[in-house]
Formats: structure tokens, C-alpha cells, sequence
């Protein structure tokens, strides 16, 4: 499929969306949610992908929020409409059975640092800045911001950025836990790369498992969570890379992950 305001590649397994829109900083509007929809879905319906990066087009922005000149023409009932598109997204890249790698190289504000904490994990580049500056806006975050990021940072933290809209450097973000991994900018799609290509090795039904068990047993108890994780390890046990995995240790040799989700 062609889009206009992404791009989608695919090499050796690890697909690589870049939100194009360098002059408005990659910002998203109604369009790149949409086809943002449509590359996920694809991505989604493809076996032989194992792994997808998500990034922004130039070296000044990943993205640097919902697209203002959009937003100020919205009524209630259209920013209902875009902030449900948008949340629909962030919990379809969620769901997705692979690993997703936010490869933030640069601005990453609003719903930028947003559509940054759908993902699995962020790696940053050194120059990068994060934060939640809607309130600047007269607006609060739309697409997840006050949940998702309470639930990285803790209430108290959340409360501070939301409230006062403040940028995090790429090293502060790294301190409170909302980047993985900071690399000099020239180097941060590689890392990102070499992560993605790590877990693509890795077999299908447990790197599946792995993501469900965390995403569904984080917002339960702790009994209700491992009681989650009984019964996906129980499940991993009925794969064919379950088989592989342990007969490759006990035979001294490397695994060959081919199973697949619907064996
Ligand atoms: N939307 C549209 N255009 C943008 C955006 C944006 N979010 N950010 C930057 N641009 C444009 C600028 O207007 C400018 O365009 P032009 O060259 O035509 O004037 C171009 O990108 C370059 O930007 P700057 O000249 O401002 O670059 P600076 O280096 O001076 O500043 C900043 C960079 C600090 C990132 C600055 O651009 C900025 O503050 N941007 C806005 C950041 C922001 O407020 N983001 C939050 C947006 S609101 C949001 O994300 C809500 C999400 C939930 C939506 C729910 C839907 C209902």
C-alpha cells in the first residue's frame, strides 16, 4: 500500500514506520492516523514481520504532537472522533504481537511522546526532549498521555509534566524510566535496529506471550497477574518453539525459532 504522510519499509524481517512530515515536525494529523491504522494493519497480517520500528522523517523531530492547525478547528464532537482514532492506534500497536520500537530522534511532545509509550520501549537519541505541553494549548493530552505515562512515572511525576508542560532532556526521560536507552543521534537507528533484530529471533509465541502477560497483569493484582502468567506459560508449552528452544540447550546447539501464532 502507498501512503502520503508515512513511509513503510521492510528489510530483513524489521519494518520501519516513518512519519513524514519534516516541515510541521512530524506532527499527526487526521491523515497519518489513518494511515498509520492501515500500515499497522498490514504489519499485523504479515507472518514474516518480527519486529517494527517507529520513527519520524529529518533530525529535528520523532513527532512533535497532534497537528495544531487541525486542532483549533476541532468541536467537541470532532476531537471525540480524533482523540478515539488516535487511542484506537496506541492500543493496536500495543497489541501487536511483535516487538515495537519507539526510535525517538528528536521532539517527541504531546501526542508525539504518546504514540512513544504505545510502543514496547524507547530508545532516544541525545537530543531528544519529551514532554506533555498541551496544557501550553489550553488542552490536556488526548491520545493516552494522562494514563499512559502515570502508569510509567507514577502519579506524582505525570502530574508535574502535564501540569506544567515541561521538556525532559533525553537523560532525564532515561533517569525516570521513560527511555530505555539514550545513543549519540547518529547512531540511534542502529541500536534501535540491532534490538529489533535481537528479539526477532526469538520465537513467535513467546515473545507474543511475554507482551500480553506484562500489558494484562500490569493493570491487575498481583495474584490476578501471575495467575495471567500460569496459564501463558502453560500455553507457550503447547508451541513448537517451546520444543525447539529446549531440545536446541539440551542438544548444545542454536535454536531455530520457525513456529508460528496459528499452529
Ligand atoms: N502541529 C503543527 N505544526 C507544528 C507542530 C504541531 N504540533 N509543531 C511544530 N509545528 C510546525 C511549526 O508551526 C513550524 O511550521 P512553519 O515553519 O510553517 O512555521 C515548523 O513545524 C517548525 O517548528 P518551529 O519553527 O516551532 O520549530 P522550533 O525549533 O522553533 O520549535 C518546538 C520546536 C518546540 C517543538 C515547537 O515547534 C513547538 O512547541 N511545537 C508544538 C509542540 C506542542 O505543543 N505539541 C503538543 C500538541 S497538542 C497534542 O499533541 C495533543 C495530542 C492529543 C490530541 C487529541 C485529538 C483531539
Amino acid at each position: 500500500m502507498s501512503y502520503e504522510t508515512i513511509e513503510v519499509n521492510v528489510a530483513e524481517a524489521i519494518a520501519t514506520i516513518t512519519i513524514n512530515r519534516p516541515k510541521a515536525l512530524n506532527a499527526l494529523n487526521q491523515q497519518v492516523i489513518a494511515e498509520m491504522h492501515a500500515a499497522v494493519d498490514e504489519i499485523a497480517a504479515n507472518e514474516n514481520i518480527r519486529a517494527l520500528l517507529i520513527t519520524g522523517a529529518g533530525d529535528k523531530a520523532f513527532v512533535a504532537g497532534a497537528d495544531i492547525s487541525e486542532l483549533a478547528k476541532l468541536n467537541p464532537v470532532s476531537a471525540k472522533h480524533f482523540a478515539s482514532r488516535g487511542h484506537e492506534l496506541m492500543f493496536k500497536i500495543e497489541a501487536l504481537p511483535i516487538a515495537v520500537i519507539a526510535v525517538v530522534n528528536g521532539f517527541a511532545l504531546g501526542g508525539g511522546l504518546e504514540l512513544a509509550l504505545s510502543c514496547d520501549f524507547i530508545y532516544a537519541a541525545d537530543n531528544a526532549k519529551v514532554g506533555q505541553p498541551e496544557i501550553n494549548l489550553g488542552i490536556i493530552p488526548g491520545f493516552g498521555g494522562t494514563q499512559r505515562l502515570a502508569r510509567i512515572v507514577g502519579r506524582n511525576l505525570a502530574r508535574e509534566m502535564i501540569l506544567t508542560g515541561m521538556m525532559l532532556s533525553a537523560e532525564e526521560a532515561e533517569k525516570k524510566g521513560i527511555v530505555n536507552r539514550v545513543v549519540p543521534a547518529a547512531e540511534l537507528m542502529e541500536a534501535a535496529g540491532k534490538t529489533a533484530k535481537t528479539i526477532a529471533r526469538k520465537g513467535r509465541v513467546s515473545v507474543q506471550a511475554t507482551k500480553q502477560t506484562i500489558a494484562n497483569g500490569m493493570d491487575a493484582d498481583l495474584e490476578t497477574g501471575c495467575k495471567i502468567e500460569i496459564n501463558a506459560f502453560a500455553l507457550c508449552m503447547a508451541s513448537e518453539d517451546a520444543k525447539e528452544g529446549t531440545s536446541a540447550f539440551l542438544e548444545k546447539r542454536k535454536p531455530e525459532f520457525k513456529g508460528k501464532l496459528n499452529q
